[in-house]
């Protein structure tokens, strides 16, 4: 059925399912890597390429196009396209809008590899690249050139939770003739749309939220406009960084309950953000649904909710900062997020610590910054956690 005009969790189930002949209630996996041409000898209707059907999976599968389908009705787009990994739906992002001697300004607190990718590898090539903090929407308009062709934020960033106005962002790429893309994974589509915000692009790594239970890596794009889906298409084809069926599928089950999760954790998420605020062993609390969040307001208006995530500095630095994550017993010590178990890890020495120091101050956060992202256990129990954990610190 069309998920046209169905509200969000509607869409969450239905979204991307067209029965087959046998009825199955889910998609089933097309565990295949070719498909025959039909012809008339087969009672089909003549197929060698010209008219609508599946060829190669790397091109196109009917799973992956299932999820694909559905991830672009959620964010109000033309179409998307499920890459292999969050990093390689980056890289379909770059090659496809970049080319040599065109410049993308980005969030300075960008995913680390979205700015290594720029700086180790575009930078061969001949693009350029400026990270700004994009909270603050001069650095962005000083930042843009004659050359500029893409705008490339993350909103809420990763991992100094800083929030970008997209709606001003969108208006001061547009008038520089470039465009703007928007990396949603720490958000999911079930609390910010920002193509319904003025963003040409949308990315997730549906590693986190989208699949939520830490079983899958995988990413997508989903553009507004279907002349750029076809040249991102293009570019994901013909460097080979497609999803595969069986990936699809798992992530289509995940994406079915992302309401329920993010509600569910989001929830216990703004529990434990106030819990931290108040304790003696925290010096501050980055969680944009408290009011004490330099752009809470700016959440409040271009979000529907705050999400799980949470960020945290110890007032014992680095030192306390390793002793809560030896002590720690329901939090798991891991990278990623979003997923229904909750994670703790520490950017400085494990997601970003390709950064330099100065880099990652540059960025807004310090190497005394604890990252917490809120899984659906029972709120009590982590507070239990964490609180014996703090307890631990001299
Ligand atoms: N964008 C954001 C905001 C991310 O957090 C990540 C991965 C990516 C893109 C890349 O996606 P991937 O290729 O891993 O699917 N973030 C990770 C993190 O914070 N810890 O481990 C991976």
């Amino acid at each position: 059925m069309s998920a046209k005009g169905l509200g969000i969790n509607s869409k969450l189930v239905h979204g991307g399912y067209h029965p087959d002949a046998t009825g199955a209630v889910n998609v089933p996996i097309y565990q295949s890597s070719t498909f025959a041409f039909r012809d008339a000898a087969h009672g089909a209707t003549l197929f060698a390429g010209k008219e609508k059907g599946y060829i190669y999976t790397r091109i196109g599968n009917p799973t992956i196009a299932a999820f694909e389908e559905s991830v672009a009705s959620l964010e109000n787009g033309a179409g998307g396209i499920a890459t292999s990994s969050g990093l390689g739906a980056v890289n379909t992002l770059y090659m496809a809008l970049l080319g040599q001697g065109a410049h993308m300004v980005s969030t300075a607190a960008v995913y680390g590899p979205s700015r290594g990718l720029m700086e180790k590898h575009f930078a061969r090539f001949g693009a350029e690249a400026s990270f700004v903090d994009t909270s603050d929407l001069e650095n962005l308009r000083r930042a843009m050139r004659p050359a500029t062709r893409l705008v490339y934020v993350e909103s809420p960033s990763n991992p100094a939770m800083q929030v970008t106005d997209i709606q001003g962002a969108a208006a001061i790429a547009h008038a520089h003739g470039s465009l703007l893309a928007v990396d949603n994974t720490f958000a999911s589509p079930y609390l910010q749309r920002p193509l319904d915000l003025g963003a040409d692009v949308v990315l997730h790594s549906i590693t986190k939220f989208i699949n939520g239970h830490a079983d899958v890596v995988g990413g997508v794009l989903v553009a507004k406009d279907a002349g750029v889906h076809a040249r991102l298409r293009d570019v994901m084809v013909t460097t080979g960084c497609n999803m595969d069926p069986h990936q699809a599928y798992l992530v289509i089950r995940g994406l079915k309950t992302l309401g329920l999760r993010v509600e569910r954790a989001q929830q216990s998420a703004l529990v434990i953000a106030r819990w931290l605020e108040s304790h003696p062993k925290i010096q501050s609390v980055r969680y944009i649904g408290l009011p004490s969040h330099p752009q809470h307001e700016l959440a409040k208006r271009q979000m529907s909710g705050f999400g799980s995530m949470i960020g945290f500095e110890l007032t014992g630095g680095l030192e306390a900062g390793r002793i809560v994550m030896d002590r720690v017993r329901l939090a798991t010590l891991a990278v990623s997020l979003g997923g229904v178990e909750t994670l703790i890890e520490h950017p400085a020495s494990m997601t970003h610590a390709a950064m330099s120091k100065a880099a990652r101050e540059a960025a807004g956060f310090t190497d005394g910054l604890v990252r917490y992202s809120v899984g659906i256990e029972d709120v009590e129990d982590l507070i239990a956690d964490l609180d014996q954990a703090l307890s631990a610190i001299p």
